[in-house]
């Protein structure tokens, strides 16, 4: 089948103009006179400028600008530009005078709602304002999640996930803090008030007059007193673990309070000002845990209707057993986020447990993203098996201590950046998310901003985007067609030279004319990976795909519209054999 006109040719990229978002200055307009009348006097170029302007009841005055053709003029009522244009032979060009902003803005927050908590600042994660942090990094404004975007969009997202439960399966999470008492998670079976029946009740539990504390498993599930959550480290066959979920090591108190510290002047913000907080502790001070541990708290959750898991750990070690309780976690409508991990490697070759568990409706596996919105150096990645990205380098959050917080680093806080707006999203929009954990999986990954190195290392192609996800906004390249079938193919030859050459920076369009849909197909490219690559665009500039590394016969992703943009950059070394495109397949929504 023929395609229809396929059209190559050099395209001019960079669309955006400057000036977009200036504001004019109103009655003011920088006119430039024909250079034939640069000996007028004073007088006379008034009279002109005047007659232009709608006489002398609208014009104020002029004065020239250091040019001899070249004038700022005022006038009372603002005036159609194109009319005076056409109106005086004599007035070459007429442009409203407008403001022009330096490109390092300033940093304040232009937002109805800035949280008050003292250390917001240091939350670069939530919204990048190229602040700097105690500690030296290179910042990137507007590289975060969109957390404050989303706040000030939405303010119901605040509070939404009041009566979400967020399991927390980690070192515990500290009890005493400040940020974190009052969201976490009680137990309805194990608080209300009781009273103690006979001696033993009062011998066993002294001073208690509430079930949290009385020694008794309340709601019979074999756990006494798990008000807030449970602790698994030293489970055995004949330990069942205790209450004590508090936090001996700060990895899950940092996650947490990600998740759902309180915005109360002190502190951090959470994403979420209130959430229930489960605290599921199976990880010891020194950050270690068993598969048992691991597979009872997620039941435990699970049992007690946990919303989201939150699972910041994990190892090459796969168990089939771990694997089916994550599999039923998630058929029974847990939303399981899991840490992708942290060796630097592709998941999609060296699996990374649990966050590589097939099958798993919902499953979410989470990269770690820094300061410019490139993944950390330390994050393992995968187009397969790594969903999305989060904010993941110096994060800073709550700790040990009443009022402790600092900075960690790790996919391991990238993943509670996940659960605390999967959270957000279930308390906002609960008929299409809650217990609904592939609906929102998709809808996070849909919603997520694609970036050009994220592209190829992340089966979303980006990070989660806060704003776009409350407000409903699915980017371009995310977009998916309504039908799978009817793509027609038709053959294409565009190629780099073999080996390619340094310093490319090349752009061209391909074109089929009339197609709702369109996917270009490569056979074959080789490019040294995350450096030479080509970067698909749609005909808006909207970045779709981007191709680098090993591959053969592979179709990109698709694309609405008929345009595709190609761009092949590559450094200063030639490291490969380049890339050819052999094809391109089109679908027409038209079509039957
Ligand atoms: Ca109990
Ligand atoms: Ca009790
Ligand atoms: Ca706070
Ligand atoms: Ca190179």
């Amino acid at each position: 089948m023929a395609l229809r006109g396929i059209m190559v040719g050099v395209a001019f990229f960079a669309s955006q103009s400057l000036f977009a978002d200036a504001d004019v200055i109103k009655g003011e307009y920088v006119v430039q006179l024909d250079s034939r009348l640069n000996s007028l006097t004073k007088e006379e170029t008034s009279q002109l400028l005047s007659n232009a302007f709608g006489g002398q009841g609208n014009f104020v005055g002029h004065t020239r600008l250091r040019a001899e053709d070249t004038f700022l003029v005022k006038v009372k009522k603002d005036v159609e530009v194109e009319r005076v244009m056409r109106e005086s032979s004599d007035v070459s060009i007429v442009e409203q005078n407008f403001i022009i902003r330096k490109f390092d803005e300033s940093e304040t927050m232009d937002f109805d709602f800035v949280p008050n908590d003292e250390k917001f600042q240091n939350q670069w994660g939530f919204y990048n304002t190229k602040q700097r942090l105690d500690q030296k990094y290179p910042m990137t404004r507007g590289a975060d999640m969109k957390i404050l975007e989303a706040w000030n969009a939405e303010p119901r997202s605040i509070d939404a996930a009041r009566d979400v439960i967020v399991a927390v399966i980690d070192t515990g999470i500290n009890k005493d803090h400040e940020d974190l008492k009052e969201n976490l998670w009680r137990n309805p079976g194990e608080f209300g008030s009781w009273q103690p029946q006979n001696q033993d009740d009062v011998d066993r539990a002294p001073g208690c007059w509430d079930k949290s504390c009385n020694g008794l498993d309340d709601d019979g599930n074999g756990l006494v007193d798990d008000l807030h959550g449970w602790n698994w480290v030293r489970f055995s066959t004949d330990n069942p673990g205790n209450a004590e979920f508090n936090d001996d090591q700060g990895h899950g108190t940092h996650c947490a309070g990600v998740i759902g510290a309180k915005h109360n002047q002190v502190g951090v913000s959470g994403i979420n000002n209130k959430v229930q907080l489960m605290a599921l502790k199976f990880l010891s001070r020194k950050g270690e845990g068993t598969l048992a541990g691991a597979i009872e708290a997620i039941n435990y959750a699970v049992e007690k209707n946990a919303d989201v898991i939150n699972a910041s750990w994990g190892g090459s070690q796969a168990s089939k057993i771990l694997h089916n309780t994550i599999i039923k976690a998630g058929h029974s409508g847990v939303i399981f986020v899991a840490a992708a991990g942290n060796s630097s490697l592709n998941n999609d070759f060296f699996p990374s447990y649990p966050a590589n568990y097939s099958l798993v409706p919902g499953l979410t596996s989470v990269a770690a993203t820094e300061f410019n919105n490139q993944r950390v150096y330390f994050s393992n990645y995968g187009k397969r098996n790594v969903h999305v990205s989060a904010p993941g380098h110096v994060i800073m959050s709550t700790v040990l201590g009443k009022r402790g917080y600092n900075y960690m680093s790790g996919t391991s806080m990238a993943a509670p950046h996940v659960a605390g707006l999967a959270a957000m999203m279930i308390g906002l929009y609960p008929e299409k998310f809650s217990r609904k954990p592939e609906a929102l999986k998709q809808y996070l990954m849909g919603t997520s901003t694609r970036t050009v190195a994220l592209n190829w290392q992340l089966k979303s192609g980006g990070l989660v985007n806060a704003h776009n996800a409350v407000m409903g906004i699915i980017p371009v390249g995310n977009t998916k067609p309504e039908r799978r079938m009817g793509w027609k193919s038709s053959r294409a030859n565009f190629r780099s030279a073999h080996p390619y050459l340094p310093n490319t920076d090349k752009t061209y369009e391909i074109k089929s004319r009339g197609s709702s849909w369109v996917r270009v197909k490569f056979g074959k490219f080789s490019l040294e990976e995350g450096v030479d690559q080509v970067e698909l665009y749609d005909g808006e500039g909207n970045l779709f795909d981007t191709i680098t590394g090993i591959g053969e016969n592979v179709l990109s992703r698709p694309v609405k519209g008929d345009t595709v943009i190609v761009k092949f950059k590559t450094d200063s070394n030639v490291n490969d054999w380049g890339y050819e495109i052999i094809g391109v397949t089109t679908l027409d929504e038209g079509d039957l």
